[in-house]
């Protein structure tokens, strides 16, 4: 059974992957979350990391597909959500959760640190939360609280902690808590929904 804290951290980042906020996540959620990161890293086609964007996007989503085709209902509803996070972060479907959270940190690094110089800035940190819509009143203290040794710049290392504090701590005071902005306040950047389970 899933801790309080780690459903509020999850539900959190299910709101943020939900793009068209009608309470289930499908294949367009992640077309169009690729679109608007594509558009907020300023992307121009034909450009690799658009390519790559739209690749990994469609990777989750199969991925997510085929947890999914052993659920009832088989939609990607927030019950089934927290299910699937469960069972990837203890290792069931992937193997352990360090590999992935090294994986994805690298993706971040590859889609967000625009000049390639090995670390985010906050202004590339900006553009990840930006382009997620994520409330960018948050990115301020997000930022500082994540760059733990205070070079005004988040390095990998300091990325793949965070990750992994996000996925798997029931600690509130963690910095990785605050990865994708404040779990305790998701807003919406332009617009608020009211959340129902579908
Ligand atoms: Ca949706
Ligand atoms: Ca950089």
């Amino acid at each position: 059974m899933l801790s309080d804290r780690l459903t509020q951290k999850y539900t959190h980042l299910f709101k943020i992957l939900d793009f068209d906020h009608d309470g289930l996540l499908q294949e367009r959620d992640f077309m169009s979350l690729g679109e608007n990161v594509a558009i907020f890293r300023c992307l121009m086609p034909p450009s690799e990391v658009e390519d790559f964007i739209t690749q990994r996007g469609q990777d989750f989503w199969t991925q997510l597909r085929d947890f999914l085709s052993s659920q009832t209902p088989n939609r990607c509803n927030l019950t089934n959500w927290l299910k699937y996070l469960e069972a990837v972060v203890v290792g069931e479907i992937y193997g352990p959760f360090d590999k992935i959270a090294q994986q994805a940190a690298d993706d971040i690094f590859y889609i967000y640190d625009k000049d390639k110089n090995g670390y985010l800035s906050k202004q590339e940190y900006m553009c990840f939360f930006v382009s997620l819509r994520v409330e960018i009143k948050f990115v301020d203290i997000c930022f500082k609280k994540l760059d733990l040794n205070n070079d005004l710049q988040l390095s990998k290392e300091e990325l793949v902690g965070a990750i992994k504090e996000f996925f798997l701590s029931e600690d509130t005071k963690k910095p990785g808590n605050l990865l994708f902005g404040n779990p305790e306040n998701y807003q919406f950047d332009t617009r608020r929904t009211l959340y129902t389970e579908v």
